[in-house]
């Protein structure tokens, strides 16, 4: 197994929460190293050099960045139950909804939570438009997995806890039941696991800090 050490893995960040999601359904055993953001440290400066951000894997001395391609190597490297589909079609389109998460989906959401006046409507419409992609993808799947949870769910962890949080503490709707059945069935779902249970931030917590932000 090697030893594994996961650099920001004591923090909240929804990217690390990823994973800590693939090495929790893999059953990896890891030292979490907490990261200051605002004084990074000279082990993340050294293993993520070019964008200087959580998370890091530190695999046998090793160094991988990105949550998404950390997630896939964890995959590949690991026994256990699979995380991106075995069928070609099926893992391109894995990483299709993935990277459609990260860049249509985060971004917009989260800047219609924080921003105001034009900027925040623009971005709601982003969100709403990106969402209801999201809302017929998972329409009669229990995960975007279908019955396990696979890459797509671990890559919407943030639509599915982090979102509903910031949504309330900043008191704009955006995933609604109303406006998304299917969408917030799967975020209930997602967040009922018992592995995820253990690797999200506590509620109280995370919106302790979002006030204060
Ligand atoms: N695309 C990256 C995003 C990671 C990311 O944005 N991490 C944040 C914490 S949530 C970070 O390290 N921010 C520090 C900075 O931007 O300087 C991934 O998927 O790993």
């Amino acid at each position: 197994m090697g030893e594994v050490k996961l650099l920001g893995g004591l923090g909240f960040s929804p990217y690390v929460n990823r994973v800590e999601m693939a090495l929790k359904l893999k059953g990896v055993e890891y030292e979490a190293i907490a990261e200051d953001l605002k004084n990074k440290s000279p082990l993340l400066l050294q293993y993520n050099p070019v964008h200087k951000k959580v998370p890091v894997l530190i695999h046998d001395g090793k160094g991988i960045a990105e949550s998404l391609i950390i997630v896939e190597y964890i995959d590949q490297v690991w026994e256990g139950p699979s995380i991106l589909p075995k069928d070609p079609y099926q893992r391109a389109m894995a990483r299709f909804w993935a990277k459609f998460i990260d860049e249509k989906c985060i971004s917009a959401t989260w800047k219609a939570c924080w921003s105001t006046g034009e900027e925040q409507a623009k971005s709601k419409d982003e969100s709403v438009e990106a969402l209801k992609f999201l809302e017929d993808e998972i329409k009669g799947k229990k995960f975007f997995g279908g019955d396990n949870i696979g890459l797509v769910d671990i890559a919407a962890n943030f639509i599915g806890y982090w979102l509903p949080i910031i949504s309330e503490v900043k008191g704009v709707q955006l995933l609604t039941e109303e406006d998304f059945p299917n969408l917030w069935r799967w975020a209930n779902e997602y967040c009922s696991d018992n592995f995820v249970k253990e690797i999200l931030p506590n509620k109280e917590a995370l919106v302790a800090r979002f006030k204060s932000r």
